[in-house]
């Protein structure tokens, strides 16, 4: 396996294998294996562009052969940052045929996160769209390739001005060698745990079976047309089925370059969407909209739900005003991914987040001292499975402590679980902020408020929020003078932060409420400036 991941023990391997779970068949042969199948079948829908499973294929192939001709090797990594563009999949296709290992940054991230990524990464190139929803990615990428000394190359979908266009990178297909199921096909980005986000090692086998039994729990068939609204390079939209669950039965795939009901709605009922994915404001805007909107939206079946708590009187709400199901979905791009079934009791889909995918999926709730709690109490959930990871990438201190010694991840999620095993969200134990879904690391925007000359002392909360149902508000002992929202939100963007951590609020104190211990008491502060 890559150098600074950790692999599962061999008695592991042989049970996901035994079980069928492992199947031994790298990523990029799963295109192969239905473009084979079904080469004339829609495989991905981009605005006009409208590519079969033959053409997909052969672009994943050309592009494959050009980059591998411009250097790069398997085992390297590549930082890609596109939005939902018809190239992320044949970039993504073309790399994983490679051995190169794509590093998925979210189209909203900026300096600040693509430094980190980078470094941590080693990425020796860099890919972007030129521009997306109004932003131009081209200085950006100048600016950090200023930062990131691994950085070679930086790819261009569209107008490459000074660097390299990715439509030049294309060379005829030739056999190239096949990378090994075991190893690592991709590095996501965690926003589960405290402090900066870290990478999560995803090996072929590990994700081949996290997208496929996804699928299958969300009863997705060759006729499924699922609607990418969210960032593909998100895990849920990405492989929780997404885009690879699609891939895996033969089914379409129609990407909408952002997720509001204007774009979306068109979408739906001009493509005959079946399925789709949001977290929990969007879903809120969707049924706002709906209200109004006549589009023809009865070709949805599904609408699947997750990254943050959705309350169950909105959930209940789904079905009437849009004319489709609800599945709940619990996940996290370390692994485990619980799914209410599809032919749950209405209750069971409205207040739980649903059963684990497999039977191999071992999961421990547990007290402050990891001893095991009663049946169906409230506990940390650790969990250990087929396609969940046994270590971050590079990461052997962090390691110690997000692991168990037996290898369970700590996915500092607070949960309880019905006697039929239902999952049910009740908190986290981590310092991360869930604003709707988009995960705020507390310590990594701290850290950088600290740096700000008339901050003295700052602790972030998580305030409750109606639309969002975490809003983030910077709680500040400041130097004398005034500060304010505007300019400390304005001096983090020139710190190249992403957008979504920004502070939603700022309070400024005389002093925190602090702990018997003298730390910083966070749950008492963020009740005090909830109050205010
Ligand atoms: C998904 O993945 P991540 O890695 O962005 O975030 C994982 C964390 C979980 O540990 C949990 O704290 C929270 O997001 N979360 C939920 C939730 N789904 C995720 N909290 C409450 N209710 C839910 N339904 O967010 C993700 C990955 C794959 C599929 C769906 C979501």
């Amino acid at each position: 396996m890559l150098d600074g991941c950790t692999d599962w023990p061999d008695d592991f391997v042989r049970r996901y294998r035994e079980h069928g779970y492992w199947q031994g068949v790298p990523l990029g042969q799963l295109l192969r294996e239905q473009a084979l199948r079904t080469p004339h079948k829609e495989a991905l829908v981009d605005g006009h562009r409208r590519w079969r499973y033959a053409e997909l294929d052969l672009q994943a192939d050309r592009l494959a052969a050009g980059l591998a001709d411009r250097g790069l090797r398997a085992g390297q990594r590549v930082l890609v940052q596109l939005p939902n563009v018809a190239e992320f999949f044949s970039l993504t296709f073309a790399l994983l045929r490679l051995g190169v290992i794509p590093v998925f940054a979210l189209p909203a991230h900026r300096e600040h996160e693509l430094v980190h990524l980078a470094q941590l990464s080693q990425a020796v190139a860099y890919v972007i769209v030129d521009r997306h929803l109004g932003f131009d990615y081209r200085p950006l990428a100048r600016a950090l390739c200023k930062q990131a000394p691994s950085l070679q190359q930086v790819f261009v979908v569209g107008a490459a001005e000074t660097f390299v266009a990715l439509g030049d990178c294309v060379a005829d297909p030739r056999p190239l060698p096949a990378p090994d199921s075991r190893e690592v096909a991709v590095l996501l980005l965690s926003g589960g745990t405290t402090g900066l986000p870290k990478l999560i090692p995803r090996t072929h086998d590990d994700y081949a079976c996290n997208a496929r039994l996804a699928a299958r729990a969300c009863g997705f068939d060759s006729h499924t047309r699922y609607l990418a609204a969210l960032p593909v390079a998100h895990n849920f939209p990405l492989a929780s089925p997404g885009a690879f669950g699609v891939f895996s039965v033969g089914a379409t795939l129609v990407l909408a370059p952002e997720p509001s009901p204007e774009t979306t709605f068109e979408l739906i009922e001009g493509e005959r969407i079946t399925h789709t994915a949001l977290i929990p404001p969007l879903v809120l805007l969707w049924l706002e909209m709906a209200q109004w909107s006549d589009h023809d939206l009865s070709s949805l079946q599904w609408l699947q739900v997750g990254g943050a708590r959705l309350k169950a009187e909105i959930a209940a709400r789904i079905g009437p005003t849009l004319g489709c199901g609800l599945q709940q979905v619990y996940g996290m791009a370390e692994g485990l991914l619980c799914f209410t079934p599809l032919d749950d009791p209405q209750a069971r889909i409205f207040e739980t987040q649903g059963l684990p995918l497999t039977a191999d999926d071992e999961i421990r709730i547990v007290d402050a001292d990891d001893v095991p709690v009663a049946p169906g109490a409230v506990g940390e959930l650790l969990v250990r499975g087929p396609y969940t990871i046994r270590g971050y990438y590079n990461a052997a201190e962090q390691n110690l402590r997000a692991f168990t010694a037996d290898g369970f991840y700590r996915s500092g999620d607070l949960v309880r679980r019905l006697p039929e095993g239902h999952v049910i969200v009740e908190g986290r134990t981590k310092d991360v902020i869930n604003r709707g879904g988009e995960k705020i690391p507390v310590e990594e925007i701290e850290n950088l408020l600290l740096g700000h000359p008339l901050i003295r002392d700052v602790a972030l909360v998580a305030l409750a929020d109606e639309l969002l149902g975490e809003r983030s508000c910077a709680c500040v002992l400041a130097h004398g003078e005034q500060v304010e929202l505007g300019t400390i939100n304005a001096w983090l963007r020139e710190r190249g932060l992403a957008a979504y951590k920004l502070p939603d609020r700022l309070q400024v104190l005389r002093e925190f409420p602090l702990t018997r211990l003298g730390k910083v008491n966070r749950k008492a502060l963020a009740e005090q400036v909830q109050a205010l």
